[in-house]
Order: C-alpha cells, then structure tokens, then sequence
C-alpha cells in the first residue's frame, strides 16, 4: 500500500465503511485460509534453547547426566516453558543405578485421543560433557516445535504428544521404562514416534531411519524437495530411543546427522564438510558444546521435524497423495523493490506436470494487494497466481493455487516468484511446497 502507515488506518477504515455501504470488502475466505505448510522454525530459537542447556552444564558440574543436577535442571527448564505453552506435562520417575531418573511427557490438548503421534529426545548428556548436540540438538528442536504449534494455533487432528527421555546413555533407560509402562491399549493408540538423537553434527551427514515407510518417505520427499540428498540411517535399530517402540510393534522413524563414524568422500561430495573426519568429533567428549553445532543441519532438521509433524498429524493417516516438494526457508521481501524468489527442484516425476498441479503459497506479509505472486516452470514458463491489487488490505497469502502446468516437464527447478509494488508495507516468503498427484 502506498500510503504512510498513520494514514492506513483511515484509509483502511474507509475501504471498511464503502464495504458496509456497498457489501463487506471481501475478508479472506476459509479457503483462502487453507491448510497453511508447517511454519518455519527459528533457528536462533533453536540455538537459544541450547545456550541455555549449555548454561545449566556450566552450573551443574559441565554436564547434564543421569543422577546429576545438570540432568534435573534440564527437565524442569523443558517443563516450565511447555507449561506457560500449554501442555499437559508429565514427570515419569524410574530409578537406576540408584539414581532417580526423570521422563517428560508433553500432550497438546486436543486431536483424537485414538490416534496419538509422539516425537522425542533424550534429554541426557554423558558425564564427560554438557551434550550438547548429543543430545541438546535434538531436544531443542523437537521443544521449539513444540512452542510453534502453540504459537501459531496449529490444532492437529491426531494428538500430538512429546517426550524427552532420562538415561538414554546408560542403555535407554528412560524410554524402555516408559514403553514398558504403557498398557497394550495405550500402546495401541501410539501410530507413530518420531526419534531425534543428534541433529546437528559439525560435519553432517543427512540420515533417514529406514523404518515405517510412511514416515521415511516423510523425510525424504522434505529434504528432496530441498534438494538435499539423503542416505539411509544403517547405524543400526538399537542405537537410540527409537528401539524400545519399534520393538513393541510401533512404526518409528527420525533423522540423524552421524556420530563418531566417518564421513567418506562420496559423502563429502554430496553434503560438503570433510572427507575423513567424523560426523562429531566431540561425541560423548567434553566439547559436546554449543560451538560443536552445525547450525545448517540444525535448522534444516528442525523443519522437517515440523514438516513430518504438521503433515503425520493431519487428518490422513498418510502424507498427501503423490509426491511433495516443499522449501520452508524464510526469504524476506523488499519493500517496494526486486522480485525475490524460492524455489523447489522436483524430481523422480515422470513425464509432464499435471493440468491441477497443488501450488502451496504461505506468505507472510502486511497489505497483500501490494504483492504480485508467480509461479515460474523450469523451462521459464510465467503462470501468474496473483495479481496486484490497490485494495486488497487483508494480511497474508496463505492458499493453495491450482495450476494447468500439463505443457511443463515437472522434473527440474520450480520457482516462486514474488515482488512488492508498493511502499509501507514488508514481509517474507514463509513457505512454498509442490503437491504433484
Ligand atoms: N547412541 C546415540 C548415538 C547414535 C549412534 N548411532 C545412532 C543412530 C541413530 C541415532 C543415534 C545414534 C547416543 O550416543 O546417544
Ligand atoms: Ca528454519
Ligand atoms: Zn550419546
Ligand atoms: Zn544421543
């Protein structure tokens, strides 16, 4: 809008009034408001989240272990801010090697109590160190995930559920004592648990578990619709908390960014970082520390743990029919100037794209009508997804298009483009996803 924001107001108020005296100005409709992708998830949130574990460390004797104080004063800093989101939290207690060990179990509200999806992490280090990407990184993520459903409002259709598990270290411990503790009937309503133990190695690696197919391909398609390429995680089943769920019959899946193992140079080909070299130096060594973070592997596996969440919580038992290809990284538009673009690189589609391709806009943005919205094809095809508008005040281009793309090969790199045409008003591209039948 080109007007200074003090005079928007009235400007806004007037567009309001005319739309009393000549029929409302159109508010976005439901469908407008589609099902918006996973939001992205703040990688500096993330990061502050381990500053603080790092902090608790430094106090607590420089780590974070079963039995110690370090490990106690993890779990109730977990617990405050999940309580103040509100959750339903529980602290699970079990006792080994004479120490009192601590399970936290989070329910959001609502979903269908028959139906639960679980995601979790143990929240231990060793004794060695403060852990913080074994496993800090994977214990923030899953609780800055946590903090965006409540944030954003998000109301899974399942119930959502997370745990951060005690004595992991020492044998999963805590997530054996929880398995082992649900009734059969309790157990049965768990559809899925998601594990993320080590997250954010310094050279990392881009490993799926090769469980649940569902939930592999969950992963899969999210990462390669980022153009990231993965491999199969074949540490083995019994090397995280992961095991006791799958051995009581529950489909399980998660992402791994390696250990002490080394990066081999096919690896280093295709994801960067160093040819002979472990995927963690410091692994259960005392520089587990917050400089021993990827913050690249952090924030990619961050949305895709909300990506796998938001998509296995919805109201399907899968994820949306056919092949998706989703970009959640934020790309902030200027004001008034250049186009900006995301983009997808969709592959493994045969043939040509379809005459109702999906086309997943989530833009966040004051006074849309400022925006013009493209789709740009591979081959450089321009389809036009919005126009701009002088009088479209509402916030937000959060929408589903659908799009005749049958003349363009589907394989390849599909941009969103999107420019601003006027002055006073900013935003950022939130989120740009692909949905091929
Ligand atoms: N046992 C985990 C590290 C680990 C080793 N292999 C895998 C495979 C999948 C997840 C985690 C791991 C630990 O030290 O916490
Ligand atoms: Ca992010
Ligand atoms: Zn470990
Ligand atoms: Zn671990």
């Amino acid at each position: 809008m080109n007007l200074p924001a003090r005079h928007r107001a009235l400007a806004v108020a007037g567009l309001a009034l005319a739309g009393l005296l000549a029929g409302a100005v159109p508010a976005a409709t439901a469908a407008e408001q589609a099902a918006v992708a996973a939001p992205d998830i703040p990688v500096a949130n993330v990061k502050q989240h381990l500053a603080d574990l790092q902090s608790i460390a430094n106090a607590n004797g420089g780590n974070r272990a079963h039995g110690r104080s370090g490990y106690r004063a993890s779990i109730d800093f977990v617990k405050a801010k999940l309580d103040a989101a509100g959750y339903t939290t529980t602290l699970q207690q079990f006792t080994y090697n004479g120490s009192t060990g601590y399970n936290l179990i989070a329910d959001r509200p609502g979903g269908d109590p028959d139906q639960v999806i679980m995601a979790g992490s143990h929240l231990d280090s060793v004794t060695a160190g403060p852990g913080i990407n074994d496993n800090g990184s994977g214990s923030a993520a899953i609780l800055e995930t946590a903090l965006a459903v409540a944030r954003t409002g998000y109301q899974p259709a399942k119930h959502l559920r997370f745990g951060w598990w005690g004595a992991e270290e020492l044998g999963l411990v805590g997530s054996k004592y929880y398995v082992n503790n649900l009734s059969s009937t309790e157990r049965a309503k768990i559809k899925g648990y998601l594990n993320f133990d080590m997250i954010a190695s310094p050279n990392p690696g881009y490993f799926v578990y090769d469980d649940d197919p569902t939930i592999e391909k969950t992963f899969k398609d999210y990462f390669a619709g980022l153009g990231i390429p993965t491999e199969i995680e074949t540490e083995g089943d019994g090397r995280s908390d992961h095991a006791p769920f799958k051995n009581a019959g529950i489909p399980v899946g998660g992402l791994f960014t390696g250990a002490d193992y080394t990066k081999t140079s096919a690896q280093a080909q295709k994801w960067g970082g160093t040819a002979g070299q472990a995927f963690d130096r410091c692994y259960h060594s005392s520089c587990d520390t917050t400089a021993n973070i990827n913050d690249t592997a952090l924030d990619r596996n961050s949305d895709a743990i909300a990506h796998a969440i938001w998509t296995l919580t919805s109201g399907t038992t899968t994820p949306p029919a056919g092949k998706v290809f989703e970009n959640t990284t934020d790309v902030a538009i200027p004001d008034n100037g250049a186009a900006v673009t995301t983009s997808v690189n969709v592959t493994g589609i045969t043939g040509n794209a379809p005459g109702n391709l999906a086309v997943g806009v989530d833009i966040v943005h004051t006074w849309r009508g400022d925006l013009v919205v493209d789709l740009v094809a591979p081959d450089g095809t321009v389809y036009n997804l919005k126009p701009f508008s002088s009088s479209d005040s509402a916030d937000n281009v959060q929408t589903t298009y659908t799009v005749d793309a049958s003349s363009e090969t589907a394989n390849g790199t599909w941009k969103l483009r999107v420019q601003d045409r006027a002055t006073y008003d900013t935003g950022y591209i939130n989120g740009f996803k692909l949905t091929f039948p």
